[in-house]
């Protein structure tokens, strides 16, 4: 990048604040997928909302493409920076601004961490209560970039629901106060929700007042074993029914062997099943647990579950989360495939025969690990890399089977991506899922919040 815009943004955010050697330089430039490379230009870390603002303007001026980043744990390449872009990394902007324990909302950052959000909120006791494996490390703005799902959705929605207010610095250097927090406000177009699941392509998440809510008396967790996929959406069903249900998750033997391998814990069975569902659920006293125990044993004679596990503490509840949460990191050596795909839910068992029977014909070798959120029809398709396939290899034959699976999600009325987002990974399959027609209104979209076209270019479509 040339020195007098180097320049230029450390004049902005001091000296220290902009990098520049490609080595420190990398890792601001990429996400958790493996199949590009991170090539940022350089790297500017603002401390406030004005700061966002004057970098956004001089790229303006400077027709500088900015691809925006949070806790870079994203799996479909929106943060990636391949081609010299300037990274601009929210990490400094991590202040939790104000809780309002009346309204039952926090002001934070959009770079404060997920977890430190929810740390807050319980202090107040309260929660918020959008959760994923990756809380530790994802900040607030990448959540709302991408909206993401996460392990409670079934209960408590995406991030949309929970987003109550947004300041945003748009790609033509405008400051928006969105919202500004109310519960009711209908004075016309809601531009705070086109922020959301915008991927940066819009502008920059700059501040973000989420709503807030109260937590559960108790929660209870088991996890089952189930003969057949097919069995699922009914047991789903028969608890749903006996039960106020917070999490209901699926994970294959392959899935659960590949996370006892990474962390040396056994499997809470003694036969091995193809698959296993973990159903927490909200336990106010003894009656919430013979409920889930008469539900279990209804499942047991009818529905094609073989045993369960019905956590007795807390550290045992956390010990079955484990086995569903530690899926992701279990498989990151193997550098798989991800599709975030969502179906009915009632269509999920032939989408997956269906998907099993496309590997087997045209895909044969290739190894397919399955979970996700069976309460939100959502699937997570991982697919293994051979160990002796280069990278380039394996892209390119996951490229043409994502098309495939995207023509089967589209004739089972399903979606491309659930959660992940589209970013560079789904860009070519987005016809799949939504209209030429909408597609043209995105793009016009687009434009008028970023007439110049720097903000995370050649994201979600070219
Ligand atoms: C999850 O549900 C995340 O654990 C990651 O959405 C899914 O690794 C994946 O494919
Ligand atoms: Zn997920």
């Amino acid at each position: 990048m040339e020195p007098q815009l180097i320049a230029e943004l450390r004049a902005i955010v001091g000296a220290s604040r902009v990098l520049v050697d490609p080595r420190e330089c990398e890792p601001f430039g990429r996400d958790w997928t493996t199949f590009w490379q991170a090539r940022p230009g350089a790297v500017v870390l603002p401390g406030s909302t004005d700061q966002v603002q004057q970098v956004v303007q001089l790229a303006n001026r400077r027709r500088l493409a900015i691809v925006p980043s949070g806790g870079r744990t994203g799996l479909s390449g929106g943060a990636m920076a391949c081609n010299g872009e300037l990274v601009l990394a929210l990490d400094r902007m991590d202040r939790i601004i104000d809780v309002d324990p009346v309204a039952e909302t926090l002001t934070c950052q959009a770079g404060a961490i997920t977890r430190t959000v929810q740390e807050e909120a319980a202090r107040h006791n309260l929660m918020y209560p959008v959760d994923f494996a990756s809380s530790g490390s994802s900040r607030i703005g990448g959540n709302i970039a991408t909206n993401a799902g996460g392990i409670k959705v079934i209960r408590y929605g995406d991030t949309r629901h929970w987003v109550r207010g947004l300041k945003v610095v748009t790609g033509a250097g405008e400051q928006l106060d969105l919202n500004r927090g109310l519960v009711k406000n209908n004075s016309g177009y809601d531009l705070r929700h086109l922020f959301i699941a915008s991927e940066g392509t819009l502008g920059i998440i700059c501040e973000a007042t989420l709503a807030l809510t109260r937590p559960p008396r108790g929660l209870g967790v088991m996890v089952l074993s189930v003969a057949d996929f097919a069995a699922l959406p009914e047991v789903l069903h028969r608890f749903k029914a006996a039960l106020t249900l917070t999490a209901f998750e699926f994970f294959s033997h392959r899935a659960m062997a590949a996370v006892t391998e990474r962390t040396g814990n056994g499997s809470p069975f003694a036969d091995e099943t193809p698959f296993y569902a973990l159903v927490e659920f909200e336990r106010g006293g003894d009656a919430d647990e013979r409920d889930a125990l008469a539900a279990f044993e209804d499942c047991v004679a009818d529905h094609g579950v073989r045993d369960g596990v019905l956590a007795q503490s807390q550290t045992q509840a956390a010990n079955l989360w484990a086995l569903r949460e530690n899926i992701t990191e279990s498989l990151s050596p193997r550098a798989p495939y991800k599709s975030d795909l969502s179906v009915p839910i009632a269509a999920m068992p032939a989408f997956v025969r269906d998907i099993e029977a496309l590997m087997a014909n045209r895909f044969a070798g290739l190894e397919v690990v399955w979970f996700g959120h069976l309460g939100d029809g959502n699937i997570h398709l991982n697919v293994l890399k051979p160990d002796d396939w280069t990278t380039d290899r394996f892209a390119g034959v996951c490229a043409s089977l994502g098309q495939s699976v995207a023509e089967r999600v589209e004739a089972f009325g399903g979606s491309i991506s659930a959660e992940h987002g589209i970013g560079l990974l789904k860009k070519d399959t987005l016809h799949f899922s939504r209209s030429p027609g909408e597609i043209e209104l995105m793009k016009q979209i687009k434009r008028i919040f970023d007439p110049e076209g720097i903000m995370n270019p050649g994201k979600i479509f070219d």
